[in-house]
């Protein structure tokens, strides 16, 4: 195959030094779950020095926050190159590359303190229980470092749209924008509650911390925080799998409706995670409930625009009947089959979401193993198995290399021993914390109680399929070495065609002014009254800290 190298150098340079790091996290991370699941399943006791929730808080912050903003990051990257011209502008790659930068010194300095033993305070570091000031500081880094890089991306898109006057902007550097936007809206919250009460009150200047303060504004963050996984997940679903199983994206104007409902509705939730929590009235539990259900709208949207994808494009290649088109699919392709078992993991993911939110239910799952089920399922399978997907075709893009049979075929065995990883963990997971099992603790027996007993053999699953899970991230390094490995050649970037020309996606959905303004509105519904009550109690509340481990 002649030689091709079809992505500009420069941005392939950025893309994969992204790409790559976030990899790096994700086995250290593996490494880490693998081994917490052990300990709970009663395998493996930790050596000497190492405790339980060290591994813990390790396995949260490389996996859940790490991982995913760098591959997010590199990725949206990528398709904003891709879909605006093929080469970004000079402001974008730099602040591209300013950003990757804070964010690898944050994650550097984060993980030291870690492994220091300094900051065992689990991936949502709740107070009071008290880490290093440098912890803390290494969180502001990697989010400072994020908005750089979102700069980047918006810089890429406006001077898109100042050349391209009147047209409609390609759908993934949309989305992309999108993704940034909710992300500089989301992340107001962990910022004004690391800045001004977790870095003054570890370093010392203050005496005590607002629990419930820091609490709210970390879950103002939090739950957007999902949707900043989800989405760049969205993208792939909404315009790189048509095109991978041969068809058109079915609608491009109602994945852009999606995208802008994220955005609005996805951050005036954060009390969903608090519905257990005193100190917060039930009116603006309920409000945010409400809101809540309006944000798994976009996501029912999707399941919509994905089925009728699969529908049209089976149709178009002569399948007939009502499930015809499922055998249209290219099962055998990992760009395809990674994305598509994320979608099936997600089903069930988002219906256990919904049982969450509802109040009374929640009472039943509230910190109970069940919910790191819930977790498993979206962003550990919907969310990474996608990624994987992406990676099997992304590296050879941008490297200018030909996927080889040999790698797609080691891709379907590792996105399938992942799916069946997280089928028996996560099923594990979900069955015991119905029956009562707490999460995050490392001691299961609760000294031979007959109750804890009975969650005995789901502990066992659930390190069962942690090991397969490591097999299966042990399977993904021999891929991504190999892939470096690959002939020269050309690997397709898919992009999809929408079924109807771009022109009938009507523009208001790219007014990001209205969008933006009508999100502020709701967040100060949502929050305004319950914040102001948090900051003036009288007397004002206040935590020392604490040291657990
Ligand atoms: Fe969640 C807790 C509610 C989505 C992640 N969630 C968590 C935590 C994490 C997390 C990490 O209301 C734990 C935080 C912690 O450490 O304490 N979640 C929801 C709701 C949704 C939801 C309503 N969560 C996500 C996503 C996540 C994620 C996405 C990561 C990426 N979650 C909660 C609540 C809690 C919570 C409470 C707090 C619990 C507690 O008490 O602590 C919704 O957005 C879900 C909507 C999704 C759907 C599914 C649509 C299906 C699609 C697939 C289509 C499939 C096709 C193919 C086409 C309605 C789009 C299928 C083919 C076949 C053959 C079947």
């Amino acid at each position: 195959m002649a030689q091709t190298q079809t992505f500009d150098r420069d941005d392939a340079k950025l893309v994969l030094t992204h790409v790559i790091f976030a990899f790096v996290a994700l086995m250290i991370g593996g490494i880490a779950g693998m081994l917490q699941g052990m300990v709970r399943g009663g395998m493996f006791e930790m050596p000497g020095g190492i405790s339980y929730y060290q591994l813990l808080t390790a396995h949260g912050v490389l996996m859940a926050l790490i991982f995913t903003t760098f591959f997010i990051v590199g990725f949206m990257f990528s398709g904003v190159s891709k879909v605006t011209g093929g080469k970004l502008t000079s402001t974008a790659r730099g602040l591209g590359w300013a950003g990757f930068w804070l964010m690898a010194v944050g994650t550097a300095i984060g993980t030291v303190m870690i492994l220091a033993n300094e900051a065992t305070v689990l991936y949502t570091f709740y107070a009071p229980m008290k880490a290093s000031p440098w912890f803390y500081v290494a969180l502001a880094l990697v989010v400072v470092g994020s908005w750089l890089s979102g700069a980047g991306m918006i810089a890429q898109y406006r001077s898109w749209r100042e050349n391209n006057k009147g047209k409609i902007s390609p759908l993934f550097a949309y989305m992309a924008v999108a993704t940034m936007v909710l992300w500089y809206v989301a992340t107001l919250g962990v910022a004004a509650t690391v800045l001004f009460q977790f870095i003054p009150w570890s370093f010392g200047w203050v005496d005590k911390i607002n629990v419930l303060l820091s609490r709210t504004l970390f879950w103002y963050f939090g739950h957007p925080l999902v949707y900043f996984w989800l989405m760049p997940v969205y993208i792939c679903w909404y315009v790189v799998v048509p095109k991978v199983i041969g068809g058109k994206m079915f609608s491009d104007a109602l994945a852009r409706l999606a995208f802008i409902m994220f955005i609005v509705f996805s951050v005036p939730v954060g009390f969903h995670h608090q519905l257990m929590e005193p100190g917060i009235t039930p009116f603006w539990k309920f409000l945010q409930v409400i809101l809540t259900f309006a944000v798994v709208v976009p996501s029912l949207i999707t399941a919509f625009a994905l089925f009728a994808t699969f529908e049209t494009t089976g149709r178009a290649k002569g399948y007939k009947g009502l499930f015809g088109w499922f055998r249209a699919l290219p099962w055998k392709d990992v760009r395809f089959l990674g994305p598509f078992l994320g979608m099936v993991a997600f089903v069930p993911g988002g219906i256990g979401g919904m049982i969450n939110a509802s109040h009374q239910m929640n009472a039943l799952v509230h910190n109970t193993i069940w919910v790191t089920g819930h977790f498993h399922l979206t962003v550990a399978t919907a969310v990474a198995i996608t990624f994987f997907g992406i990676a099997y075709w992304l590296i050879p893009a941008i490297t200018g290399r030909r996927l080889t049979e040999a790698v797609n075929r080691l891709g379907v065995w590792q996105v399938s021993l992942w799916a069946f990883g997280i089928l028996v963990m996560s099923g594990a997971m979900h069955i015991s914390g119905l029956m009562g099992a707490p999460r995050r603790t490392s001691d299961t027996t609760y000294n031979g109680n007959e109750i804890a007993a009975q969650w005995d053999p789901y502990n066992l699953l659930v390190a069962i399929g942690g090991v397969i899970l490591f097999i299966s991230l042990i399977v993904l390094a021999v891929a991504l070495v190999k892939m470096f490995q690959m002939p020269k050649g050309e690997t397709e970037y898919p992009v999809a065609e929408p079924l109807q020309p771009v022109e009938a996606t009507p523009r208001w959905l790219e007014r990001w002014g209205v969008w933006i303004g009508v999100t502020a509105v709701l967040i100060v519904i949502a929050y305004a009254f319950p914040i102001a009550d948090q900051l003036f109690l009288d007397p004002a509340p206040g935590a020392k800290g604490y040291v657990l481990w």
